[in-house]
């Protein structure tokens, strides 16, 4: 089986999401009427990359209103504040050519001046943001052919760096191809994106959905970027961030480095974690998606229907979208609501149901007996936020769990 013409081959499927709603498809009408598709995934035989066995396409994904905004939480703020404190460190006295891949609002490349850096977002909404700003911008996607004209037009990049952005990206080994012709000898290239072995221990299969084209591990990410002439200098495990996600620093492989301890530590955990077989593991996985789903749709379910209680959602996430899809939860009598801080959000429907994302107040769970963590990679923000609530808190990660 091809993914695609992602160059990436699949043998076997390891794991089935069933019919999927695009996860930001947000909708003003009908949410139930959004179109699907089959969401499975299998392992890449080359290179052992988990990869979507089939993806919509991308112009679909990202288009030119995605409602998510990568400055939307204060954690997530500084989070791209210390990113940036990394770069100009790196770089010290060495004058700044700095390229962000999926610039999105602009948080990152803000902590630099507009003559520092340049950027490529193809979703219109966002890449208005940052040329509004002054940044150079691309409105376009990561490939050979965008890469290309940067080169022309800005030479080779000593920094680059790209968050929450290459997972998305179909034909991965061209994404990275792109990098490297882009990337000065001795230049950085960093980037972070949520670890497969965090979805794994954290049975947080809501990762997956279809933006998240592939989860890396950072074996598969060494077989990758081995393809392109680069290589991992140092890896950083973030255990708060988007649930789990690991920052690759990486150089062209000719270039003298030291290798960092983190990479042997990244390998040797995972390699814990698939200590019964890769294909096994994922297996076992796919199984234990069913079992928790089947709980947490039980316990939603029994709360609102049998004991009347009122179940609401916190946090309208693209996760949230695979699990009231996969749960089958779909009707306001099961989850009233969701709960939401993002505009482009608020007044919706979450895609696939018919549950309405209502604007998040101060007193907004007054009256809520129970509600649903969609956000729960914000876990402690969120239970600190609510602490004098009379709401109980519900997350199926690690397991399903009344807080
Ligand atoms: O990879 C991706 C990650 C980085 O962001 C994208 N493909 C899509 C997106 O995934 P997500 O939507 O699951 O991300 P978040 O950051 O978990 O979404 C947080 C959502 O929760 C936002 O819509 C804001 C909302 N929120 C809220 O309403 N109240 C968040 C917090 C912390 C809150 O207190």
């Amino acid at each position: 089986m091809k993914t695609s013409d992602t160059n990436l081959k699949v043998q076997e499927t390891l794991i089935r999401l069933g019919d999927q709603p695009l996860a930001n498809g947000f909708k003003t009408n009908r949410g139930d009427l959004t179109p699907k598709f089959k969401l499975s995934y299998g392992v890449d035989e080359e290179t052992g990359l988990l990869t979507q066995i089939r993806t919509p396409s991308i112009e679909n994904m990202f288009n030119d209103s995605y409602p998510y905004v990568s400055s939307g939480s204060k954690v997530m703020v500084e989070h791209f504040k210390k990113a940036a404190e990394y770069c100009s460190a790196t770089l010290g006295k060495e004058k700044k050519n700095i390229l962000e891949i999926g610039s999105n609002d602009g948080v990152f490349v803000k902590n630099f001046s507009t003559d520092e850096a340049v950027c490529v977002e193809p979703c219109g909404n966002f890449a208005k943001i940052t040329s509004d700003l002054g940044y150079k911008t691309y409105n376009k996607f990561w490939n050979i052919e965008t890469a290309t004209e940067l080169l022309e037009e800005h030479g080779k990049f000593n920094y680059i760096y790209s968050a929450n952005c290459m997972c998305h990206i179909p034909d991965i080994v061209q994404a990275f191809a792109a990098v490297s012709i882009c990337l000065k000898k001795g230049g950085v290239f960093v980037f972070e994106d949520p670890s497969v072995l965090s979805m794994i221990n954290n049975n947080s299969f809501d990762q997956l959905y279809d933006e998240h084209v592939h989860m890396f591990s950072p074996s598969a990410v060494a077989n990758l970027l081995d393809k392109v002439g680069l290589t991992i200098y140092m890896v950083k495990h973030f255990k708060d961030i988007h649930g789990g996600s690991n920052r690759y620093y990486v150089i062209h492989k000719d270039t003298m480095f030291a290798l960092d301890r983190s990479v042997n530590k990244a390998l040797e955990d995972e390699e814990q974690v698939f200590r019964h077989g890769i294909k096994k593991t994922y297996r076992e996985f796919n199984t234990n998606i069913s079992k928790n789903a089947e709980l947490l749709k039980t316990l939603i379910t029994s709360l609102s229907r049998t004991r009347g209680q009122i179940v609401i959602g916190y946090g309208a996430t693209s996760k949230l979208t695979t699990i009231l899809n996969y749960c089958e939860i779909t009707s306001p009598q099961d989850i009233k609501y969701v709960l939401d801080t993002t505009p482009e959000k608020i007044g919706k429907l979450y895609p696939g149901t018919n549950i309405h994302i209502k604007k998040y107040q101060e007193d907004s769970l007054k009256d809520v007996g129970y509600a649903l963590l969609g956000a729960w990679n914000f876990k402690d923000h969120i239970l600190e936020k609510e602490s004098k609530a009379p709401t109980s808190f519900i997350t199926h990660v690690p397991y399903v769990t009344i807080l």
